[in-house]
């Protein structure tokens, strides 16, 4: 339904993305996709680059007015280090001698831990920049562009994604399952490193100035929180429709992610059944006397691959940044001779970071499947579709269903 793709290398001119399936009559505004690009250049333990980057898109298509057409929306964010970077990346062949030796040396010792290896093996380059500049996370500014777009479709549905981190390093909030929906969206998207807990705050920016001061990095862990998730997304019929491998393939595409947990997880592998399904009893919620009640949330929103109403829980594992200060042993491509990894401009931690991309890659993922069930051509063909799919499920059975669009009343 929705379909995007991106481009541009770290310092290169630009980053270019490319939406399709938005439907017609959405707004959107450039105001809306900077402030996710703000938010995703935050966080405590960024290197020197985001003190150069100030990321702003350019809608050139598929919005007039304030509105989206339907068509194409071509998004582009420009590398404001791009000046600095303009003779080792310029597009044509650039002489040596024009350069006047600011074209900056090739890479040649990769950094294990980067794509730099595979990516020279893969490609055949003997300069890894060949590789580093697209496996680079500044990738990662364009689907975040994307995903905001996603995300406006998503809040004209009454669908609020947030999220938290709960790990940086060792630094670990033990109970993050218990952390709710409300109390991670007060968070201040200044905050250095977006934990819930105010003393584990202070712990995750001391083990970031430790490892910087040693020359080494940090990874960690994060979760998305989505509310307003109505049933129904996804499916069971196919492999690639359930909507768990979904979102895990979404989370798994963002640089360094290394596993993903949806709702209990890893955990629920070392418990019995009795303690890790979710009960289901008849209408027992005060507030929702026509529901049927989960009152507890285990399986983080989904079973059988299709969203069940609750909250969508997803927690991503990010691995520390390869590039180190302290560089690892690696090899000289060039001289075949071992020689410590190259060592680059980098980030010592970027957690906070990820997990605004998380919200990113899950808000597509969402609106796609949304898409899917409720599609149409314009935001009032779906508020249509969806608004009558709500109705009659309701009618036929006392289960909670989201009420549709947002003039409406929401069941929880
Ligand atoms: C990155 C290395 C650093 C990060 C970069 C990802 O960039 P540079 O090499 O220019 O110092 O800052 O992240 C971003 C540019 C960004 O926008 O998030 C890497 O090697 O992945």
């Amino acid at each position: 339904m929705l379909r995007f793709l991106t481009a541009g290398e770290s310092h290169g001119e630009a980053l270019v993305a490319i939406l399709e399936g938005m439907p017609a009559g959405l707004r959107l505004s450039r105001k809306a996709i900077d402030r996710q690009l703000r938010r995703r250049q935050g966080g405590y333990g960024r290197g020197r680059r985001m003190a150069i980057e100030a990321d702003g898109v350019e809608i050139l298509s598929g919005v007039r007015n304030g509105a989206t057409l339907g068509t194409p929306v071509a998004l582009l964010i420009r590398n404001k280090d791009w000046p600095n970077w303009q003779w080792t990346m310029a597009v044509d062949e650039v002489p040596p001698e024009s350069a006047g030796g600011a074209r900056r040396a090739p890479v040649t010792r990769p950094r294990p831990g980067h794509a730099d290896l595979a990516g020279a093996l893969k490609y055949g380059h003997q300069d890894l920049r060949n590789v580093l500049e697209r496996a680079s996370a500044r990738e990662t500014a364009a689907r975040v562009a994307l995903g905001a777009c996603a995300r406006v479709f998503l809040e004209r549905f009454d669908i609020q994604i947030v999220s938290h981190v709960t790990a940086i390093g060792d630094v670990r909030l033990n109970d993050s399952a218990s952390c709710a929906f409300d109390a991670v969206s007060t968070l201040d998207d200044d905050d250095q490193v977006r934990c819930v807990n105010a003393a584990l705050r202070e712990r995750m920016v001391a083990a970031i100035d430790a490892a910087r001061a040693a020359g080494d990095t940090l990874g960690g862990t994060f979760e998305v929180i989505v509310r307003g998730v109505p049933p129904g997304l996804g499916s069971y019929a196919q492999w690639d429709r359930r909507l768990d491998g979904r979102i895990a393939q979404a989370f798994m595409s963002i640089p360094a992610i290394k596993a993903v947990e949806i709702g209990d997880g890893v955990e629920a592998a070392f418990q019995p059944g009795s303690l890790v399904h979710d009960p289901i009893l008849p209408a027992a919620d005060p507030r929702r006397p026509d529901r049927l009640t989960r009152p507890t949330n285990h399986a983080g929103g989904l079973e059988g691959g299709v969203s069940n109403g609750e909250e969508l829980r997803i927690t991503a594992y990010m691995k520390p940044i390869a590039t180190l200060m302290s560089p690892l042993p690696s090899v000289d491509l060039g001289t075949g001779r071992e020689a410590p990894a190259t060592v680059e401009r980098s980030d010592t931690s970027a957690v906070p970071a990820a997990a605004v991309i998380g919200e990113a890659v899950l808000a597509m993922t969402l609106a796609d499947a949304f898409l899917e069930k409720f599609g149409g051509d314009s935001v009032l063909d779906i508020v249509r579709n969806y608004d009558s799919w709500c109705r009659e499920l309701s009618a036929r059975f006392s289960i909670p269903v989201p009420t549709g669009s947002r003039e409406d009343s929401r069941p929880r």
